[in-house]
């Protein structure tokens, strides 16, 4: 059983079953990533709306499992070796419930690979550029006379739906099957509507990418992991 005193965590967000995955999220584009693998997996888990106002996530206890304050985080107290394992940034944590389930992670090393490419296609590439492309477009940079930081991340997030949309063609997810990679990275293009920057950037261009996340929109569990946990 795990010892709950022992993960300051828990003082704040207190489980009610703590023999389960703990989630400490918010439905975020990468909050998300981790609500949808673990409704995909089936593993069970209990989550907790973390807020991204710094009560919550640059308070102690959040901090105490990931000094980087962001979410997501998890907490599964069994872990490897039967022991707990905390873990942070949501590439690591899509890849280690695909181990522990056995699922979305394809059939080979070859494939393995193949998924963990793209999962760092997203992590390194659409992550990043397209957050800042919000930032400049929608949110407090936009009122910067200077172009030219608009220009760069408009510039990038449209080549990286280029890639996305060649990749995309003839084949339903980005990796072979439906994996960890279509996890990490079709939350991301749904942000773009967030961002209020499809018709800027021309999204209906992309014919390949917007049939590939209302395939994504599709599935139970993406409705049911995108809700989790609730806004408020
Ligand atoms: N690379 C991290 C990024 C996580 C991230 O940016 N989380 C945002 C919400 S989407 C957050 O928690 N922001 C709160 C803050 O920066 O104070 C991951 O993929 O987990």
């Amino acid at each position: 059983m795990l010892d709950t005193t022992s993960f300051p965590i828990m003082a704040k967000w207190p489980p009610q079953h703590p023999d389960r995955i703990q989630l400490y999220s918010f439905p975020t584009p990468n909050g998300v990533k981790a609500s949808i693998m673990l409704e995909e997996t089936g593993l069970p888990y209990e989550a907790h709306r973390v807020t991204l106002a710094d009560a919550d996530v640059k308070s102690p206890e959040f901090l105490s499992l990931n000094p980087n304050n962001k979410i997501p985080a998890i907490l599964d107290p069994d872990g490897p070796d039967g022991a707990p394992l905390t873990l942070f940034e949501s590439g690591a944590i899509l890849l280690y419930l695909a181990e522990k389930s056995g699922k979305l992670l394809g059939q080979s090393v070859a494939d393995r690979h193949q998924i963990t490419q793209w999962v760092m296609f997203q992590m390194g590439g659409i992550g990043p550029m397209f957050g800042q492309l919000g930032y400049f477009h929608k949110f407090a940079g936009k009122d910067i006379e200077d172009p030219r930081p608009r220009e760069r991340y408009m510039t990038e997030a449209k080549r990286l739906l280029n890639v996305m949309n060649t990749q995309l063609d003839g084949q339903d997810w980005v990796a072979g099957d439906f994996s960890v990679a279509d996890i990490a990275i079709a939350p991301w293009l749904r942000g773009l509507d967030f961002y209020g920057v499809k018709e800027a950037i021309g999204w209906d261009g992309y014919t390949n990418v917007t049939a590939y996340l209302d395939r994504f929109l599709e599935r139970p569990a993406v409705q049911k992991g995108l809700n989790t946990p609730a806004r408020d």
